[in-house]
């Protein structure tokens, strides 16, 4: 390993000789003292060196080195980088967090091209050259937020007794709706690519898993170029058995979202705060529950009428019915019930007593839906009849009908886009933003 201190450590050292590594990013060539600003993947640091133009009559091998080091900081350009011995020096004048490095040698480990994106380059732009995009440090922390979000609902997952899964993305049938099937050559035959791991989380509960959760990437031939919509994207999936209804699912969706945004919160507030110049809510449970006629009824309310009487909010009511939310219960996330059967998928369970309504929800979080979730139907001969109905042939899905020949317990879970919920947490614009590597219909580039 090549020894060398992260920048966010030197604030805890004392004066004295350190190493630093990273990219230049600013170099402000001053007559008698060069700065440079640092940065590695935890921040950034000034560094100084006080410039030695030329060489007096009799100067030592010391003053020669000087030059040359002058000469040297002089000629790196934006993006290079660079390794550097120095002595660490404690002073509060100093803008960028009260301390500076005076330069003793610089090795320039790689060189950098002049960057071809600057701050107000298109999202486009920045999206082809991503990889010095996440080099700025707003970008960067985006990912660093992922991973603490996505550790604390490991870790509420694990304390909760779910099974962590890897469901198959090959698959032999659609899983959703068969309008977004991505097909591919498959041998002598064809497959498609899972579009959720819906069937095989749910076969989890058969097998006697109980509770299971998977984070894993889910596939959607969807040719909109919206900025809530990839064809690849990462869902966050969990399953668990003897809900008495959708309830149950929903309780542990708002605990889970509650460990996920403290985490966040703790180890990030002050620099999304830096950064984003918003502080993260850690939301209040219960989440308020609305069902999703009477949202719409709401929505007509305050002068919007959702295009269709027999489907899903729409983008606009979904944003409508947040800011209600927002107004009403000062909560970012609310929880649409009930979904009419016509506009759910077969495999969702129905009211005793009214099978035009579902056991299910989508959850809303700052007017963007994030999720959906629901009781399963688990009695198989309700369940092939309501798959006739939505005129699928039984015959395809034979395989997953059989988990419900042997046994299966009340179940219900949801699925989730990682990058929806890290774009409205952070109050981005699109989900190209929060994904790693964006994929939509024109881009499988980089
Ligand atoms: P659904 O199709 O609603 O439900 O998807 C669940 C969540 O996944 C995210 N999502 C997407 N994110 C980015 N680009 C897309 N094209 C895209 N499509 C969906 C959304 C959405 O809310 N099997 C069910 C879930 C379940 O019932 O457990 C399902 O896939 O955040």
């Amino acid at each position: 390993m090549i020894t060398r201190t992260l920048v966010k450590q030197l604030a805890a050292l004392p004066d004295g000789p350190v190493s630093v590594a990273g990219w230049v990013e600013t170099v402000r060539d001053q007559k008698k003292v060069q700065f440079v600003i640092l940065r590695d993947e935890s921040g950034a640091v000034q560094l100084v060196n006080p410039a030695t133009r030329e060489l007096e009559e009799g100067a030592d091998a010391a003053a020669s080195a000087r030059l040359a080091l002058t000469e040297q900081i002089s000629e790196l350009g934006h993006g290079t980088f660079v390794r550097v011995t120095g002595e660490l020096k404690h002073d509060e004048r100093v803008k960028l967090g009260g301390l500076e490095v005076k330069i003793g040698s610089l090795e320039v480990v790689a060189e950098a091209l002049e960057t071809p994106i600057a701050a107000d380059s298109s999202l486009d732009k920045r999206m082809d050259w991503r990889f010095l995009d996440l080099r700025h440090p707003k970008q960067n922390l985006i990912f660093r937020i992922q991973t603490t979000f996505l550790h604390a609902l490991r870790t509420y997952w694990v304390e909760h007794d779910f099974v962590e899964i890897q469901t198959p993305k090959l698959m032999a049938s659609a899983s959703e709706s068969r309008a977004e099937l991505f097909e591919l050559g498959y041998f002598e035959g064809k497959a498609y690519l899972a579009q959720s791991p819906q069937f095989f989380k749910q076969m989890a509960q058969p097998a006697g898993l109980g509770r299971v959760f998977e984070v894993g990437p889910a596939f959607r031939a969807d040719p909109s170029f919206t900025s809530r919509h990839a064809t690849e994207f990462t869902s966050i999936d969990a399953e668990m058995s003897w809900i008495d209804s959708h309830e149950d699912v929903m309780k542990m969706h708002e605990e889970l979202l509650v460990a996920g945004f403290t985490a966040v919160r703790e180890k990030h507030g002050a620099e999304i705060e830096e950064l984003f110049g918003l502080e993260i809510t850690v939301p209040t449970t219960p989440f308020p529950r609305i069902p999703l006629a009477e949202a719409k009824q709401i929505v007509a309310e305050h002068g919007y009428v959702v295009p269709r009487a027999d489907a899903d909010m729409d983008p606009e009511g979904e944003r409508r019915i947040s800011e209600y939310v927002k107004e009403t219960y000062g909560h970012e996330f609310v929880f649409l019930t009930d979904y009419a059967s016509s506009i759910r998928p077969f495999y969702h369970m129905r009211h005793e007593g009214d099978s035009n309504l579902t056991n299910s929800y989508d959850l809303i979080y700052n007017g963007v839906e994030i999720s959906t979730g629901a009781q399963r139907e688990h009695r198989i001969d309700v369940l092939v009849e309501q798959a006739k109905e939505k005129g699928l042939d039984p015959e395809e899905l034979e395989f997953y009908l059989d988990f419900f020949r042997y046994g299966v317990p009340p179940h219900g879970g949801f699925g989730m886009g990682l990058a929806r919920v890290l774009m409205l947490m952070l109050h981005e614009h699109s989900i190209r933003e929060t994904t790693y590597l964006f994929r939509g219909p024109t881009r499988l580039l980089p």
